[in-house]
This record gives structure tokens, C-alpha cells and sequence, in this order.
């Protein structure tokens, strides 16, 4: 099984996946992380497959003279060209879980056809089950957070592919109330509501709620952090399930 760990910048993404992999190896599984971010400096992990052992986005910017956000795109042009020499690592690998770290831009990954085709080709050749990662530092208000979640259902549609929805970082969370609205679309509903911040914003956040209940009515989104593990039970229990939905066993 694939999961690709998507989000916005700095949300967490290449963390939970070391920190979630040792999880899993803890639990005897066979575990393999690949690095797709060609602009990672730091990984708190050893790689199974690094991209930057191919090419880097200092490296495009220099021999292609172009600047830090095109060489991104580039960078992202050329994981797609390089996509069956990285699904042969993946089969090759044999591994139970492969663990995909992918480049912080979201914009860039997802929203361009390369993201798209990727997943499209990963998706033909195993079982793809993203995690969706909102920072709970960067959505700490009500409408904060049904704009991640519109964000997290964009990406869904335009990747094509199943997303488990995490609200990281939970042991930044200065109310733990929060974490008690996240699966809860009547009291949430109720706090946008309550909220100050005008009569427009609360409508316009109420609406997109409404949408983002009919598109994902079963949406279940879990907290999470590297520093206590919440979560990371759950997120296997939610991983097991959404795998063996679709007749095999781990
Ligand atoms: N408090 C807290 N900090 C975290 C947690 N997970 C990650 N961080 C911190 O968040 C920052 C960004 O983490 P990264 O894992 O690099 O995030 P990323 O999404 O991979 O970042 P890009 O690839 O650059 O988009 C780092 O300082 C991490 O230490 C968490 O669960 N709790
Ligand atoms: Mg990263």
C-alpha cells in the first residue's frame, strides 16, 4: 500500500511520515519511506528512495538558469518522467507500507497535470490511500479550518485519489474543544455560527461546510502529532480498514 503524505507548506508532512513509519515498523511491518521533495535540505528519516540522488531544485536553478518556483515545477515535471523507474523501486521493494514524502508545494504537486498523472500511473499499480495533513498551527479558527478542509477536498478531486484527513500538530492546540469539533459538522456548524467575524464570512464558511458534508459525508479527521503519537492507532485502524475495503489483508 502507497500513502502519499500531502499539505500545504510546513504542515508536517516529511515528520509524521518518519515519525509514522517507525510506528509501523515497530509494528513488524515492512516499511519503506520515498523522498519526492527534490527541495528538502533535512530529513528526519534514512530514505529508501531519494529523489535529491537524481536531481535537486538548486541544481535546476543553476543548469537551467531559472528561478526557485519554476525549478520546483521542473522538479515536479521530472518525478513524472522518472515514474515508472520509481513504481519498479516501489514493487521491487515488496514493502507492506510505502511511505511517500512528497514536496511541500502543494499548489505546484497537485494542481498541475504532472501531480495528477503521477498518482494516476502510482494508482494502476497499487493500493493509494493519501494523508491530508491541515497544521494545527496554521488552522486554529473555526473558518480556518473549513477552508483547510475545501482545500484538502480540492485535492482530492484533482489528485483522484483517496485522502485520509489529519489535523497535525495537535499538541500545539491551545483548546482541546477544537479537537471535539473535528468530527462533529453540527457543533462545528453551531461555532461558525457563534464566531464575530461577520455576518458574510460566517455564511460564506457555513455554505462550504454544507458542500464539503455532501462531497465527504463519512469525513472522519483524526488529530495528530510527533510528539505524543495521538493518533497514529487511529490512522492505522483508518488505513487497515480503507486497505482491506478492497479485499486484501495486511
Ligand atoms: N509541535 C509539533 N511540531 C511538529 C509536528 N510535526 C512536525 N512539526 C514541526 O513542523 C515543522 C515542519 O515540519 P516538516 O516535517 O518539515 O513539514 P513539511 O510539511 O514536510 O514541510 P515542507 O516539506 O517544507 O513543506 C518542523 O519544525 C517540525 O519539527 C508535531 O506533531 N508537533
Ligand atoms: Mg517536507
Amino acid at each position: 500500500m502507497a500513502v502519499p503524505f500531502l499539505g500545504p507548506a510546513g504542515s508536517g508532512k516529511t515528520s509524521l511520515a518518519g515519525s509514522f513509519g517507525e510506528f509501523l515498523t515497530e509494528k513488524n511491518y515492512n516499511v519503506k519511506i520515498f523522498n519526492l521533495d527534490a527541495g528538502a535540505e533535512y530529513l528526519p528519516y534514512t530514505p529508501d528512495f531519494d529523489i535529491r540522488d537524481f536531481f535537486n531544485v538548486y541544481d535546476i536553478m543553476r543548469t537551467e538558469h531559472i528561478g526557485p518556483n519554476a525549478s520546483i515545477i521542473r522538479a515536479s515535471q521530472k518525478i513524472y518522467e522518472m515514474s515508472e523507474q520509481i513504481l519498479e523501486q516501489m514493487k521491487k521493494s515488496l514493502a507492506d507500507f510505502i511511505l511517500i514524502d512528497f514536496p511541500g508545494q502543494l499548489e505546484v504537486f497537485a494542481f498541475k497535470p504532472t501531480g495528477s498523472l503521477f498518482m494516476e500511473k502510482l494508482q494502476r499499480n497499487m493500493r493509494v490511500c493519501g494523508v491530508f495533513l491541515l497544521g494545527a498551527d496554521t488552522s486554529p479558527t473555526v473558518s480556518g479550518f473549513v477552508v483547510a478542509l475545501l482545500m484538502s477536498m480540492a485535492v482530492q478531486i484533482q489528485l483522484g485519489v483517496s485522502l485520509i484527513t489529519v489535523l497535525h500538530k495537535s499538541d500545539m492546540l491551545k483548546s482541546k474543544e477544537f479537537l471535539g469539533m473535528l468530527n462533529n459538522p453540527a457543533l462545528l456548524r453551531k461555532k461558525i455560527a457563534d464566531t464575530k467575524q461577520g455576518g458574510v464570512i460566517n455564511d460564506l464558511a457555513l455554505d462550504s461546510l454544507k458542500i464539503i458534508n455532501k462531497v465527504r459525508p463519512a469525513v472522519r479527521v483524526i488529530a495528530t502529532s510527533i510528539i505524543n503519537r495521538e493518533g497514529y492507532e487511529d490512522l492505522f485502524d483508518l488505513l487497515h480498514e480503507i486497505f482491506c475495503s478492497c479485499g486484501d489483508n495486511l
